[in-house]
Parts: structure tokens; C-alpha cells; sequence
């Protein structure tokens, strides 16, 4: 499934040597299957239809997902919205400037990747728009992150080399891009592969907070082979089906470090003899990180 609109399901097969399109409907009951989903059917989904007489199709059978990309819903607690389904890799898009990356999305998404088991890379976009100001954050966040075992990108749209990289590290894999609105997540999409000319936020207008160009998830063909997802701008990456419990071992620093705890139902957040605090305070988990640690680790506990 390529791209959902509300009512319509859009679906590219092969007839032979072709790719075909079909514009689906999803019978009632798949609705009801989860309550808790706000899409039952996600892009990246592989399902089986029929074709109607009147050329549309139907959707009879959605195959089990080799993993997928979750994170709360905007409108309620208990939501959860897949992001993609079936993907080798989920990339945190940010921007350099306009708007500041945001380290706490870069967090939760990187713990949801943990947890459902999907490799992830962080891009910082828009370097030309990089000042002495910010040249250190963000070579900090890159070495951070990169320390930590996530692949870390740095592009522009006006740096050609840096979106041959890109392209070669998306290429013959299905990837997702997700991030705040704004940063160029379509923008990179189009200059790899110009065929697809998808709309981008007007720059004249631009805010910190972003236009929502981009209304519905779709996965687009790269031009050497492989597969993107491009989402809406996201402002919140919310966690699901995560318990408190469970949320260190999603933090690659505190692997090591828990085993050293006195309680072995420990939070990390106040116990006394706690092997993650001890490795915050000889300074061996950088402060940021452990922030967002105990900032999830809040909203976890509040659900
Ligand atoms: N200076 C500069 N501007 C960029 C770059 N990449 C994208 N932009 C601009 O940033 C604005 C937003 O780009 P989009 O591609 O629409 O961003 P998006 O992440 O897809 O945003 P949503 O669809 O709203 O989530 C546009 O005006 C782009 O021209 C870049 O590398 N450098
Ligand atoms: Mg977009
Ligand atoms: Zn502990």
C-alpha cells in the first residue's frame, strides 16, 4: 500500500513487467480489527485485493508486518498511528537551522526504533544554513549520536556530494523519513529523485514551526532502486506499548551500566547503589541523554 487518503487505499502491483496502481477500499470489519489504530492499514503494507467491476479494488487480506514505525496518536492517549510498515531503516530528519534540531524527538524516536527493532540514522539537513553559533551543537550531536552506534548525515539540498551519500546509503533498501515539519524531508526526496516533484513549504513564509506541506505518507521509488516513505511533519514523537521497566535497555549507554544496580526493578532515576546515575555522574552517559531518559521515563509512568 502506497499512499492512504481517508477513504482510498492506493496499491502498486506488478502485471508482468509493469508496476500498476489500483485505488482500494477496506471493508468495514479491518476498521474494527484494532480500535486503538488510527490507520488499520499502514504505507508499506503488503495486501491482497480483488478488482470490482467498476475497476476499483477491494482489500481482502493484509500480510503480517516484518516490523513497523509507531508512535502515539495526536488525538487520543490510547492511539497509535503507524508511521511505515516493513522497512530496513527509519531516519530521523532534522535541521541544522530553521527549524533547531530538537534532541528530546530525536530520543523518543530512536528508543521506538530500539524497541520495534528498526535500524536508525539521524539526518542534520540544511547545512548551508549552518552558523558559528551552531557549527559545535551540531558537530556535538554528531559525534553523540554516532558514539551511541546511529549512523549520523549531514546534507543540503544545495550540496550535491552530501545527497549522493544520501542516495547511496537509501539505495535498494524501503526507508522512512519522519521529522517536524519544515526541515526538508521532501525537499531531499525530490533532488534524489526529481522525477517525483512533490510540493515543498514556500521558504518566503517559513516559521520555526513549519507549514505542514506534506498531508499523507507516501512511498515513492528511488531512481537507482529502493524504496522512500516520506511522512507529514511531526511535532511530537510519542511512545507506545513501552514499559517504564523496559525503557534502559533502549538507551545503548545504560546497557552496561544497569547490570550494576542494587534493585533489579531500578527506574534509574533515584535509587540509591544505581549503576546508570553513578555512570551519569563519572560522566560516562552525556547529560542530555540521561535528561530525555528521565523525561520518557515521566510520560511512561503517567499513561
Ligand atoms: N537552505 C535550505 N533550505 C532547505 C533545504 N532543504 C529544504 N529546504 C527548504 O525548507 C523548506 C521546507 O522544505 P520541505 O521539503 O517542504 O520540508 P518537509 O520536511 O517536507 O516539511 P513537511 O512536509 O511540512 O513536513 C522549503 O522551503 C525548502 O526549500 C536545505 O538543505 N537548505
Ligand atoms: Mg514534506
Ligand atoms: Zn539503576
Amino acid at each position: 500500500m502506497v499512499e492512504s487518503t481517508g477513504q482510498w487505499y492506493e496499491v502498486s502491483y506488478h502485471n508482468n513487467s509493469d508496476i500498476l496502481k489500483i485505488n482500494c477500499r477496506l471493508p468495514g470489519r479491518f476498521r474494527l480489527e484494532d480500535h486503538n489504530l488510527t490507520n488499520p492499514i499502514a504505507v508499506g503494507d503488503y495486501v491482497d485485493f480483488e478488482i470490482n467491476d467498476d475497476k476499483s479494488g477491494s482489500i481482502k487480506k493484509i500480510e503480517e508486518r516484518r516490523n513497523y514505525l509507531v508512535r502515539q496518536s495526536t488525538h487520543s492517549k490510547q492511539g497509535r498511528q503507524i508511521l511505515a510498515a516493513n522497512i530496513d531503516c527509519a531516519y530521523a530528519v532534522q535541521s541544522v537551522q530553521k527549524p533547531k534540531p530538537k534532541q528530546g524527538f530525536i530520543d523518543r524516536f530512536l528508543v521506538t526504533c530500539e524497541a520495534y527493532q528498526i535500524s536508525a540514522c539521524i539526518i542534520f539537513n540544511k547545512t548551508d544554513l549552518i552558523t558559528e553559533k551552531n557549527r559545535d551543537y551540531i558537530k556535538f550531536l554528531t559525534n553523540l549520536y554516532e558514539s551511541l552506534g546511529y549512523p549520523v548525515i549531514s546534507t543540503s539540498i544545495m550540496d550535491d556530494k552530501s545527497l549522493e551519500n544520501l542516495a547511496a546509503l537509501l539505495k535498494d533498501k524501503t526507508s522512512v523519513f519522519v521529522g517536524p515539519s519544515g526541515v526538508g524531508k521532501t525537499s531531499l526526496l525530490n533532488h534524489i529523485n526529481p522525477d517525483i516533484n512533490r510540493q515543498i513549504g514556500d521558504i518566503s513564509t517559513f516559521n520555526e514551526k513549519g507549514k505542514h506541506t506534506t498531508t499523507f505518507a507516501k512511498l515513492l521509488p528511488l531512481p537507482d532502486g529502493g524504496y522512500l516513505v516520506d511522512t507529514p511533519g511531526i511535532r511530537e514523537f510519542g511512545l507506545v506499548d513501552i514499559e517504564p521497566w523496559e525503557l534502559s535497555l533502549y538507551f545503548p549507554e545504560m546497557l552496561e551500566p544497569r547490570q550494576h544496580c542494587k534493585f533489579n526493578n531500578c527506574t534509574h532515576s533515584h535509587e540509591p547503589g544505581c549503576g546508570v546515575i553513578e555512570a551519569f555522574q563519572e560522566g560516562k552517559i552525556d547529560p542530555e541523554r540521561y535528561n530525555s531518559y528521565l523525561n520518557i521515563l515521566d510520560s511512561l509512568q503517567e499513561n
